[in-house]
């Protein structure tokens, strides 16, 4: 696992349902992500922000929200993603909404195949974010990134890490999922996508949870994890955009970072959907500061 780490502000709410994750990166470097990080021995660069067009709350057209700035910011991110990985350098996307996957992890599975690993996705969230134009609600991107990634959805965002489909859906693990739009639930099915929802967590608990998701990850792997703080239950994060009751608590969460970390290959990190105007007193970037400490292996005692 990388020891530098290179921290990109891409402070945009383009894809989501509600304004104010555009405010995600300062939250959380009010909340001193990067002195955290620089304090467990990591070399932490912070790349400041990334910028993008600015959101023009427009109704959906032909099924998608702003697709045109969509693809900007994630143009923009996979080069960013891209040049960290190329330095060797592990990027931490701090979102910005949920569509930014797109660019983040089409860059991770280019680099991938470039160096011939193999890439684990770790999909942390309450919700399952594989719809496409005809299935979505709302048009919102934030709801399509794993579809897009699985090769449905727009060209332009398709084929932003230059092979469609970007990623194969056996790589994902989904984890914490609670929310399914009805025409999503087929999709997700067919896709073979294979999700961890909270009646698995609320059955087996986090640790077997966490033992099935991270089977077969081996030095080969390449860990990305893509951490919408929605996951997290809103009893204790109420800062995001589109919270859905039920979620993992916070030992539960601190447990799944942990064994994330025990694993020694975490090599890229999104963390996306913090919206500081849904929060109170930056709470949620607080506790995200905390997992992602543990996420980078900090722990109660040593082991
Ligand atoms: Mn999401």
């Amino acid at each position: 696992m990388p020891r530098a780490v290179s921290l990109i502000g891409v402070p945009t709410d383009i894809g989501a349902a509600h304004r104010g994750a555009s405010m995600g990166p300062e939250a959380l470097r009010v909340a001193q992500l990067d002195q955290r990080l620089a304090r467990m021995g990591l070399d932490v660069c912070d790349r400041g922000n990334l910028h993008g067009p600015f959101n023009p709350w427009q109704p959906p057209q032909d099924g998608y929200r702003h697709l045109e700035e969509v693809i900007a910011w994630n143009r923009a991110l996979h080069d960013a993603v891209r040049a960290e990985l190329a330095q060797e350098r592990l990027p931490i996307v701090l979102g910005g909404d949920h569509s930014l996957a797109i660019g983040s992890i089409s860059a991770v599975a280019r680099h991938c195949r470039m160096h011939g690993k193999r890439l684990r996705v770790l999909w942390l969230d309450a919700h399952a974010d594989a719809n496409t134009s005809s299935s979505t609600p709302s048009g919102n991107v934030h709801g399509m990134p794993v579809a897009c990634l699985c090769g449905t959805g727009p060209a332009g965002l398709v084929e932003i890490g230059g092979q469609v489909p970007a990623v194969d859906a056996a790589a994902f693990r989904q984890i914490g999922i609670r929310s399914v739009d009805e025409g999503e639930k087929r999709l997700v099915r067919e896709a073979g996508l294979v999700i961890f929802d909270m009646r698995h967590i609320d059955e087996v608990g986090m640790r077997r949870t966490m033992e099935e998701a991270l089977a077969g990850v081996d030095d080969n792997t390449h860990l990305h994890v893509s951490f919408d703080v929605d996951f997290l239950d809103p009893a204790i994060a109420p800062g995001v955009g589109t919270a859905v009751r039920g979620g993992p608590t916070y030992r539960e969460s601190q447990l799944c970072m942990e064994m994330i970390a025990d694993t020694g290959r975490l090599g890229s990190l999104d963390i996306v959907e913090l919206n500081p105007a849904f929060d109170k007193r930056n709470q949620t970037a607080r506790l995200a500061v905390d997992l992602v400490e543990s996420l980078f292996g900090k722990s109660i005692l040593i082991r």
